[in-house]
């Protein structure tokens, strides 16, 4: 009770205000030369939005490149490991899939939509429907199933690498309620969204992207790490959360609404849990979601 008095109060302050404002001076750390490699420009959909060297993700052999960044956060005793990567491009959807194929992720969050007030924020990528499929490069897409909620949309992908027949699933979820240039109203259909993730989760790193890949990608990875700290009753710095994704992608987190959103969901998931004190609390299983 006595820290949600103290998250209260300090929504209402300045301070956090600081806070964010002192990790948009963080120095970059390190170069994005690969990233601004002329065969390479056309392959970003920002040209201020960049993935350091150092963490970016190389695809293939030859170490091709994406605009996709390794996230690696140290969460207690255990290691959370994402991609954060762009919305992609028409020319970037065959190497998108083969990250995803190498990295063996098996969830894509998805945090935009693919137009927005009129401009395009992503390109298609998925197959349109049951009866057909999409190719990409080595892979052939198939969707094997799809249910919509109200607030996100869960689309189950078989990849099929075409010469050898070996298969890979992905479960698709796009988050379909984040309001343009906005955050979420409340943290619940988030924290929602993020507890079917979790729960569909089983291996490699978890590929987040929105259209550029840093502000609501870093909202979503932000509000999945307080989460499981609140679940596991460990501290919790949201500035050094924010500082450590910033490491490893410059700007993960935007604007100072979207970093004052993690800290109310911070404070509502305590406020949630108070309420039903007394009560066993548990995470929700995908299987008490309702279909619409
Ligand atoms: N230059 C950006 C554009 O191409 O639209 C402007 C922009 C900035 C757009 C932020 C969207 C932004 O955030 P969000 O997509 O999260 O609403
Ligand atoms: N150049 C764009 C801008 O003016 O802001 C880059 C940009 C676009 C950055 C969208 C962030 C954006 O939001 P998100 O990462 O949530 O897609």
């Amino acid at each position: 009770k006595a820290l949600i008095k103290i998250l209260q109060h300090q929504l209402d302050q300045q301070e956090l205000v600081k806070e964010f404002t002192a990790l948009e001076h963080l120095k970059p750390s390190d170069n994005c030369l690969v990233a601004k490699a002329p065969e390479n420009r056309d392959k970003n959909r920002y040209r201020d939005i960049l993935p350091y060297d150092k963490t970016r993700v190389a695809i293939g052999e030859n170490q091709e490149y994406i605009n996709a960044s390794y996230i690696r956060m140290q969460v207690g005793a255990e290691e959370f490991f994402y991609i954060s990567c762009q919305g992609p491009l028409p020319s970037t959807v065959q190497a998108f899939w083969q990250m995803i194929w190498e990295n063996k992720s098996d969830i894509i969050a998805m945090m935009t939509q693919e137009v927005e007030r009129g401009r395009i924020k992503c390109h298609k990528y998925l197959p349109e429907s049951q009866s057909t499929f999409l190719t990409a490069g080595r892979y052939q897409l198939h969707l094997e199933n799809q249910q919509f909620l109200h607030y996100f949309h869960i689309k189950v992908i078989r990849m099929v690498e075409t010469q050898t027949g070996e298969t890979h699933f992905v479960h698709h979820l796009k988050f379909t309620h984040w309001p343009d240039h906005g955050v979420p109203q409340s943290s619940e259909q988030l924290v929602r969204f993020i507890r079917y993730m979790r729960a569909v989760h089983h291996e490699g790193p978890i590929t987040v992207h929105c259209s550029a890949g840093i502000g609501r990608t870093g909202v979503l990875i932000c509000t999945d790490i307080i989460l499981h700290l609140i679940e596991n009753d460990l501290p919790i710095n949201v500035s050094d959360i924010v500082k450590d994704m910033r490491l490893q992608r410059h700007g993960m987190i935007q604007t100072k609404e979207q970093y004052l959103f993690c800290y109310k969901v911070w404070l509502e998931v305590l406020q949630g849990i108070l309420q039903l004190q007394g009560n066993q609390w548990q995470p929700e299983s995908p299987r008490d979601q309702k279909i619409v």
